[in-house]
């Protein structure tokens, strides 16, 4: 338990799932898939504050790594989603060095940041004793910054170097509505490539970590080989439809 921080930093690339649909029986079937982990999303996601209780325990029981990102400035959230067993967090639209340093103090406990006491769930779900947990929380639970406009990427060294922010996680799509000044989204606009592929080895020489969101199998396989430790390779609904489709092709149902 709390493996996801020492696997990654042992150099594993590890694959996560997303997921939108705020369900627990959905969440147990994406954990129970092959994938290293899943990640429920609060910003864009039908999960909220309540149905993330849940999650964790759903994704902890089969033995993967729960992950949530938040919602835009709900830094309150991210100190919760920890005691509730989260073992990464990833805060999108971090701007600033500010945003990163506010982030990082709901992350961690002093003498880092000021994270507040009262972790009893993460405890009994990792199996660790509540002093154990309290000198082991800093190093073994993740802080992931979204870098996903020009700012932050401007703003990159200054973020990436913010005490208590363990990596950086790359949002393509809204980095290329940034880049395209709101005329369309396409993670793969060739006006990106070159920052998302150097994104990763800044981090790793700044000694953190560095995520991505894929979508495909062809940008997870890109994005691994340009060093990201972490790809988010697909989501719920995605997989649903990609399902859908190539069975109704296969059994030629529909033309
Ligand atoms: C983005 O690509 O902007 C994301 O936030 C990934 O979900
Ligand atoms: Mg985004």
């Amino acid at each position: 338990m709390l493996t996801f921080a020492d696997r990654l930093r042992k150099g594993e690339t590890v694959y996560s799932v997303w997921s939108q649909l705020g369900s627990r029986e959905l969440i147990t079937q994406l954990a129970l898939a092959d994938f290293d982990g899943v990640v429920i999303d609060m910003q864009h996601g039908t999960h909220s504050d309540d149905t993330i209780v849940t999650c964790s325990e759903a994704i902890i029981g089969v033995g993967k790594i729960p992950i949530t990102r938040l919602p835009v400035n709900r830094f309150d959230a991210a100190s919760r989603a920890l005691d509730l067993g989260f073992e990464a967090v990833i805060a999108p639209m971090i701007n600033s060095k500010e945003d990163a340093e506010e982030f990082a103090s709901y992350m961690k406990y002093p003498p880092i940041g000021s994270r507040s006491w009262g972790a009893r769930r993460a405890n009994q779900l990792h199996g660790v004793e509540a002093g154990v947990y309290l000198q082991i929380a800093n190093e073994k639970t993740l802080s992931f910054a979204m870098i996903e406009t020009k700012a932050a990427y401007e703003n990159f060294d200054e973020i990436i170097s913010v005490d208590g922010i363990d990596g950086i996680f790359v949002g393509p799509s809204d980095f290329s509505i940034d880049y395209a000044n709101g005329a369309g989204v396409d993670g793969d606009m060739p006006e990106t490539q070159k920052q998302l592929e150097e994104m990763p080895r800044r981090a790793k020489d700044a000694g953190k970590l560095s995520g991505i969101f894929a979508g495909t199998p062809e940008t997870s396989i890109k994005y691994a080989k340009w060093g990201y430790n972490f790809v988010n390779v697909s989501y719920d609904i995605a997989l649903i439809k990609a399902g859908s489709d190539a069975f109704l092709k296969a059994a030629e149902l529909k033309s």
